[in-house]
């Protein structure tokens, strides 16, 4: 392993003003985004779809970092040939592979998962690496259960999924490849966000051991956490301010400061809560890590809708936007006014 290069890769990850594309939708995940607009969902359309978000400018060189693919993108080429992988870096951004199977029900812990996709992941990521994949991502699926009843999350579910984490990001390592590790705390139910700030913390403190206990350098490594915020449908919704305030306790409590970055999954936030959360953390404190995005649903459903299954010039406009204003917010730099400019 070379830990300079890997250091790089992790530190080109985080670059100021910059976050990443979470562009890796399952076959099934993605399906279910294109019934939103009424489009199938074929090889040639998740390409088409996928192709005009990688093209568009100034989005891509300006405020993406990286994008995180699914295996069937990183074999894919464009319309005219060209290797979506070699898209992405021609703009200035790394691309990188999604290499969990999914979360799968575990083993004595009714309700509860496990991340699968640890047989036979070295040579996955020695593959992944040739196709030019220079990080991996690997999420960890963490459900809250329902309030007054603290059995869900258990610790052996909490446990076994950051074990498994620490194994994958050792085996990135190895491949020359930047592990994210992703430990998600779901946003689903009615728990509050007292009660999401312990069971993240428990998960942090077992992950950042587990990752100490089986040699991954740290520094080779970034962060994609939730953000610290009540269940969906927990009747006390929190402010702005509480979000960004208890996020930053929880990972100043947590994260050693070798970590070159934390990247926010959005978790089902809409897209402004995504922007305005991470603003107001990058706004009000100065922190051993940069803090930036990592999201999903909050870059791509708007632009999702726009294109509507046909319009590229609508669907890269909305990108266009939601790109500079997460861009902004990783630098503490956005305010809401800014968003009539969309
Ligand atoms: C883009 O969605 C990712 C893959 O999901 P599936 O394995 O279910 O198809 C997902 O892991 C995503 O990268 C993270 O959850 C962050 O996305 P959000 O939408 O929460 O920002």
């Amino acid at each position: 392993m070379d830990l300079e290069q890997l250091n790089d890769i992790a530190t080109q990850m985080v670059a100021h003003g910059k976050g990443i594309l979470a562009a890796d939708e399952s076959t099934g995940t993605i399906k279910k985004r294109f019934d939103t607009i009424g489009a199938e969902s074929t090889e040639d359309s998740r390409r088409d779809w996928r192709e005009m978000l990688f093209r568009t400018e100034p989005a891509m060189a300006n405020h993406i970092s990286g994008v995180i693919l699914y295996d069937e993108t990183l074999r894919q080429t464009a319309a005219d040939g060209t290797p979506l992988a070699q898209l992405i870096s021609d703009t200035g951004a790394v691309p990188g592979i999604k290499v969990d199977m999914g979360a799968k029900d575990l083993a004595g812990a009714p309700g509860e998962t496990i991340t699968e996709g640890l047989d036979g992941l070295r040579d996955r990521l020695n593959e992944y690496h040739a196709l030019g994949a220079r990080f991996a991502k690997w999420r960890a699926v963490i459900d809250m259960g329902r309030k007054g009843d603290d059995s869900i999350p258990s610790p052996y579910c909490v446990d076994v999924n950051m074990h498994a984490l620490a194994r994958y990001a050792a085996l990135c390592q190895e491949a020359g490849i930047v592990p994210i590790v992703e430990p998600e705390v779901l946003m689903d139910g009615d728990h509050t966000i007292e009660r999401c700030y312990e069971v993240t913390e428990y998960g942090l403190k077992k992950l950042y051991a587990e990752l100490y206990a089986q040699g991954v350098q740290l520094e080779g490594t970034i962060l994609k956490p939730n953000m610290i915020i009540p269940g969906k449908k927990c009747p006390d919704q929190a402010s702005v301010e509480d979000v960004a305030d208890m996020t930053v306790q929880c990972l100043a409590n947590c994260v050693p400061s070798a970590v070159p970055g934390i990247a926010f999954l959005s978790g089902g936030q809409s897209d402004l809560e995504a922007t305005a959360h991470l603003n107001a953390m990058n706004a009000a404190y100065d922190l051993p890590w940069p803090l930036t995005f990592s999201y999903g649903r909050a870059l791509q459903a708007a632009p999702l809708k726009a294109w509507n299954g046909k319009d590229v010039e609508a669907g890269q406009k909305a990108f266009n936007h939601r790109a500079r204003m997460n861009g902004l917010a990783a630098m503490g730099e956005w305010t809401p006014d800014l968003e009539k400019e969309g």
